[in-house]
């Protein structure tokens, strides 16, 4: 019987790519090509399922915007307001802050270290932020900005990057109404975070519109079932819903 671990894939195809008209060579950057063979063994190793849901944050981006005009030294993007958000909720289901230790145990965390993917030059870092239940909302965003920097102009060491619980990946600077991001692995579950924008909802039978933000939740069905990621998602909402909670 053949090895349950081999996955028998053909070879990567060839192709004379040059035949079809002009083409530009380059080697792949050194990072890219370390977080590939991780994101391809994350990829193939971990059955992942993706969940989609989105989260009022009209009170948390007019709650931000007050708190910048009185505090411009330090600025909060939404972004410090989900790490918070992402804490509480993994504090409520710790199935998502936890990880496999491929010896047939799960290992739960009492810990709450958030990594937060960051594009840079050369690739995709992840950065981690530790203990950041104990850390305030300004602490996580000075904390953000500071090693985003650091990751885009000096690199990151290993450590910077190890231990980490889940991971939030924000693209919400650019665009999109969801995407598939790929679990860290030993963690069992990221966030992925697209582009607020307003919406008509309604409410009470009334049209309104809300400042919405998705939420796309990628876990690993082996620790965390469908019920579990829909619960997380509504959890992180309605945090999300009383922004001024987080700020305390
Ligand atoms: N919806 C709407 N606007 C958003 C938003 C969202 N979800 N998230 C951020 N923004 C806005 C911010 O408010 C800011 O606008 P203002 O200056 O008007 O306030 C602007 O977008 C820029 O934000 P930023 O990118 O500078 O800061 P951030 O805290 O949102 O993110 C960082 C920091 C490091 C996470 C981000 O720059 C980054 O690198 N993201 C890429 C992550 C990535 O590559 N993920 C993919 C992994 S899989 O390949």
């Amino acid at each position: 019987m053949s090895d349950p671990n081999d996955l028998n894939l053909a070879p990567w195809p060839k192709d004379d790519f040059a035949a079809y008209g002009e083409v530009d060579v380059q080697p792949i950057p050194r990072i890219q090509q370390l977080v590939g063979s991780f994101l391809g063994r994350n990829w193939v190793r971990i059955p992942h399922v993706f969940h989609q849901d989105d989260a009022d944050i009209t009170g948390l981006d007019e709650l931000r915007k007050t708190v910048n005009r009185d505090n411009p030294e330090t600025k909060l993007t939404p972004l410090p307001f989900f790490i918070k958000a992402m804490v509480e909720t993994l504090k409520a289901y710790p199935q998502f802050n936890a990880s496999l230790d491929g010896d047939g145990n799960i290992v739960y965390k009492k810990y709450f270290h958030v990594g937060v993917a960051v594009d840079t030059p050369g690739g995709l870092l992840v950065p981690v932020i530790r203990d950041c239940d104990k850390k305030s909302i300004h602490e996580i965003a000075a904390e953000v900005a500071a090693i985003s920097e650091k990751a885009r102009t000096k690199g990151l060491s290993t450590a910077e990057m190890a231990g980490g619980c889940m991971t939030i990946s924000s693209l919400g600077h650019i665009g999109g109404t969801g995407f598939t991001p790929i679990i860290n692995a030993p963690q069992v579950a990221i966030l992925g975070i697209t582009k607020a924008e307003w919406k008509p909802v309604v409410r009470d039978g009334e049209v309104v519109t809300e400042y919405r933000v998705p939420l796309s939740l990628s876990y690993d069905h082996r620790v965390i079932n469908g019920v579990d990621a829909a619960k997380f998602c509504v959890k992180v909402a309605e945090v999300l819903a009383q922004p001024q909670l987080l700020l305390d």
